[in-house]
């Protein structure tokens, strides 16, 4: 299929030969489609589709079969999941990886109540994801007395439509050919997001009647440009060429090297001052001197530099009125907005965010904006050589906090590459230093908190032989919420390492807890009521090792965790999943507390 984004050019749509090898079936027989389903399988081979991640039901066991015995589970090849979050959160995570879709299939109304948090997370993230569903017979005299009604719904789609790009219950087996290419396209096409389609359980059981004429999915699925038109490029350079003190708000960018390196290229010919975002992947170099800081909300580095800014190019920053309100630029600042997402704003997610003021508006992609600006820039003012990775600096902090975990992290990983999968809420970018666009993916989008084991998963499937070692930190919450995806890894081989930030408590409400109880002067001693996971305190490292994983801990002080994180990394390159429970102090940083209230008040 042609990309449709950057990224998508780099994606080998191959699947990994160990995991390949498991759940092989007996004696796949059928050489030609005999079913509706039969049709839905080849459809999803023909846009070569590598993985759909399943949690099992009745209403899709026609597909189900199709996939196993007419497919002979290749192509795309069966991802077992123990919850449909997990199912959809692992295709996310594939996506934020490679730029493009897999599929998740999950079951009639209640697997798709299941999905539905991972879908406003992948939705929100812009990351396309295929979910496939079911109904029970749309037509009411072939269902089966009470389980096929109870599973059958007038408008299954009305679940998720206010967080898909498009849905569909095609009615027949050439509508649902044809639905499922229209969504694979509108999946994958910049704003990329997630669509839905129900597939009838009647029409993927019914016999075929007559073949369907054969198919070109590549004539079905065009590239789209996402380039800007020659003239707005120009206006922008030039509104750009008489900054004093222009600011790049770097946001939902591609994990694509190329596009990397030409928005270094930008912020050196422009000396533009780069603030980027942790809710997003990577997408600058953060030990480049140009760089200012990420931003949850904004730490007060970047509020400092876009005050002072007299341009502001936001490349589809997520929340582009909200940093203005935080921190306003100089009067008579201009605002550059480049941006495709006003095309997937809808009535019932506001998900898109304030409205801000913009003085030029580029309805384009900003990865295929950059190299353009680059070009018409034509060399600049600065030319940085990138310094020598930074090393941990500072005095060794208080306590044994989140920030521990990642200067002991940092040492014993040394040079090797690796990618940050998911991070705890409480992280701050200076902990970490950033130098490739797979060294981090971001946050799970939509602030579901559950996302981030099934999302790692994701990504360390779609990162299996690169060289890359996938690293998920996760607080405990996050983890024990969507604890269940650590099984698909161990059992499809999914080299991935998890590091639980285990502060046994959900404890970023226990500062809203707090700042409650000083708003209404009331004891806030009790903020950790309802809170915490403690008495008895959750083994974790015993959740993983129940799943296959091997489990390490709990590591209560910091001199502790490199010899386990060592012993995990070599579980882990040896091809397993290894969870260390790491028991950090509840409490966040003051960075962090500060956006928060700051964010509240
Ligand atoms: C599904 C869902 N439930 C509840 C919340 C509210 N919430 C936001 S952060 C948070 C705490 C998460 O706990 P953990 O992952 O352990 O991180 P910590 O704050 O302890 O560092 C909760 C419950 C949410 N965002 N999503
Ligand atoms: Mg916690």
């Amino acid at each position: 299929m042609p990309p449709s984004h950057p990224a998508a050019a780099r994606q080998s749509a191959k699947p990994d030969a160990a995991t390949a090898a498991i759940e092989r079936p007996n004696v796949v027989g059928a050489n030609a489609p005999g079913f509706g389903s039969d049709v839905v399988a080849d459809t999803l081979r023909a846009l070569q589709i590598p993985y759909i991640a399943v949690t099992p039901g009745a209403s899709y066991r026609g597909l189900h079969d199709s996939i196993v015995n007419y497919l002979g589970n290749t192509m795309p090849q069966m991802l077992l999941c123990v919850h449909e979050e997990a199912a959809v959160a692992i295709a996310h995570g594939w996506a934020k990886v490679t730029g493009r879709a897999i599929a998740a299939a999950v079951h009639s109304n209640v697997g798709l109540q299941h999905a539905t948090m991972a879908m406003f997370n992948a939705w929100c993230d812009r990351m396309p994801v295929v979910v496939l569903g079911a109904t029970g017979p749309v037509d009411a005299m072939k269902r089966r007395p009470w389980i096929d009604w109870i599973h059958t719904a007038r408008d299954q789609g009305a679940l998720v439509r206010g967080y898909t790009k498009w849905d569909d219950q095609p009615a027949s087996p050439g509508a649902a050919r044809e639905a499922i290419l229209r969504g694979t396209w509108l999946a994958n096409t910049a704003p990329q997001g997630p669509v839905y389609i129900n597939l009838d359980a009647e029409m993927q059981e019914a016999k075929l009647t007559e073949p369907l004429p054969p198919l070109d999915a590549a004539r079905y699925t065009p590239a789209v440009t996402t380039a800007a038109s020659a003239d707005l490029v120009q206006q922008a350079a030039a509104l750009l060429k008489s900054a004093k003190q222009p600011v790049i708000l770097s946001g939902r960018m591609s994990r694509s090297e190329r596009a990397w390196n030409a928005r270094v290229a930008l912020a050196e010919a422009l000396d533009a001052r780069v603030i980027t975002d942790l809710k997003i992947g990577a997408s600058f170099p953060t030990d480049h001197p140009l760089y200012v800081g990420a931003a949850h909300a904004l730490t007060p580095d970047s509020a400092d530099a876009l005050r002072a800014a007299d341009i502001v190019l936001s490349l589809d920053w997520v929340d582009l009125a909200g940093a203005l309100k935080l921190a306003p630029p100089s009067p008579g600042a201009k605002i550059i907005q480049v941006s495709l997402d006003y095309r997937i704003h809808n009535g019932w997610s506001m998900d898109y965010q304030g409205l801000p003021a913009i003085d030029l508006f580029v309805s384009a992609d900003p990865d295929a904006v950059v190299p353009d600006l680059v070009q018409v820039l034509d060399g600049g003012r600065l030319r940085v050589a990138p310094p020598p990775r930074a090393a941990a600096s500072g005095s060794e902090p208080p306590g044994f906090t989140n920030e521990h975990i990642a200067r002991v992290l940092e040492k014993v990983v040394g040079e090797r590459p690796v990618t940050l999968t998911h991070l705890p809420i409480s992280w701050e970018d200076r902990w970490w230093t950033f130098r490739h666009p797979l060294d981090f993916l971001g946050s799970d989008g939509g602030g579901g908190v559950g996302g981030g084991p099934g999302i790692s998963v994701g990504a360390a499937l779609a990162l299996k032989n690169s060289g890359r070692l996938p690293i998920a930190v996760c607080g405990d919450g996050d983890f024990l919420m969507g604890v269940t995806a650590v099984w698909t890894a161990a059992h499809y081989k999914i080299p991935l390492l998890f590091v639980i930030a285990n502060n046994r408590s959900f404890y970023n409400d226990e500062l809203h807890q707090e700042r409650v109880a000083r708003m209404r002067d009331r004891p806030v001693e009790n903020k950790w009521i309802g809170q915490r996971m403690a008495d008895p305190e959750i083994d974790i490292a015993a959740m993983g090792r129940a799943q296959g994983a091997l489990g390490i801990g709990p590591i209560k002080n910091a001199a502790d965790l490199a010899p386990a994180l060592e012993k995990a990394i070599a579980a882990v390159d040896a091809g397993g999943v290894a969870v260390i429970d790491v028991r950090v102090e509840p409490g966040y940083t003051a960075t962090m507390t500060a956006a928060m209230t700051r964010a509240k008040s």
